[in-house]
């Protein structure tokens, strides 16, 4: 598929993924949804994942308005389906993901970092769900990952007053991982998906698939899931090149397998 509103490049295990519509703050229109699906599915086999926007000053400022503006019931709930497709791929391919968030992360844009397995925003960053302001609801998951993520009381705060918050706060309330300085945040997200990606590729596949599928399960169903990857992972050759590695003081060579 030839990209309109995107870039993709690899860097050895690393995808990184650029909504790239400067002009209307990376806008996430359905032609860019599509797009960004592809991309995912194309490139879950990679170790890790980032996902950014073009320029210095979004990450994606929500999902296109100007798009969205004449739609009819049908069509909107066709276009929320395509921002769910994405959200739900990003839980579900089994590399880590990653969102840098250079910018305005507003709306559909922070729906899709809520559904990356971490976020490390810039200084300059400012988070928030603004749909209330325009009349709807959040379309692509915000109602249920950012609870999931900061709890009821911050998430119906974020929600119901569509105000948006800067870095500093949403590193307090727990909504990123960590705050760079704008030209550090790329290099910080690339160094963190390079450590995952010298880690056993089937052991940090599964434990994020335990994190994901574990969080909606009762705790004692979760944790026997645990038990029964932790006993399937002993059978792999990386399970044994781990611990020989260890054993023989030096770094493993994982194979995948
Ligand atoms: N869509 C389309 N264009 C956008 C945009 C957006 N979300 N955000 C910015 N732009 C465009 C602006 O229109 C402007 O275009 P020109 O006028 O230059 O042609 C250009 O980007 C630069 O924006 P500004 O001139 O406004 O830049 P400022 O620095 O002054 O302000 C801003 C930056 C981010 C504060 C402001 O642009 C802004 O408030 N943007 C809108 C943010 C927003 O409300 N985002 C949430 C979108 S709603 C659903 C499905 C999906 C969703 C909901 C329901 N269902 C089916 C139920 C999702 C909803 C959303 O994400």
């Amino acid at each position: 598929m030839a990209y309109q509103n995107i870039y993709v490049d690899r860097e050895g295990p690393l995808a990184i993924i650029t909504v790239n519509r400067p002009k209307s703050l990376n806008a996430l229109n359905s032609q860019t949804l599509r797009e960004l699906t592809q991309a995912v599915r194309d490139n879950a086999d990679q170790r890790a994942l980032i996902l950014t926007g073009a320029g210095d000053k979004a990450f994606v400022a929500g999902a296109d308005i100007s798009e969205m503006a004449p739609m009819t019931p049908w069509s909107a709930r066709e276009f929320s389906e395509l921002g769910h497709v994405v959200t739900a791929l990003l839980e579900d391919i089994p590399c880590a993901t990653i969102a840098a968030v250079n910018g305005y992360a507003l709306g559909g844009g922070l729906e899709l970092a809520v559904a990356c397995d971490m976020i490390f925003a810039s200084e300059n960053a400012r988070l928030g769900l603004p749909e209330v302001s325009l009349g709807v609801t959040p379309g692509f998951g915000g109602t249920q990952r950012l609870v999931r993520l900061v709890g009821k009381l911050r998430a119906k705060e974020m929600i119901f007053t569509a105000e948006m918050i800067d870095a500093r706060t949403a590193l307090d309330i727990g909504l990123v991982n960590a705050v760079l300085p704008p030209d550090r945040l790329l290099a910080h997200c690339k160094q963190v998906a390079e450590k995952i990606a010298t880690r056993g590729p089937l052991a940090v596949a599964r434990a994020k698939r335990l994190v994901e599928r574990g969080y909606d399960m009762p705790l004692r169903a979760a944790n026997r899931q645990e038990a029964e990857s932790f006993a399937l992972l002993f059978d792999t050759e990386d399970r044994r090149e781990g611990m020989r590695a260890f054993i023989e003081k030096r770094s493993p060579r994982f194979t995948g397998k």
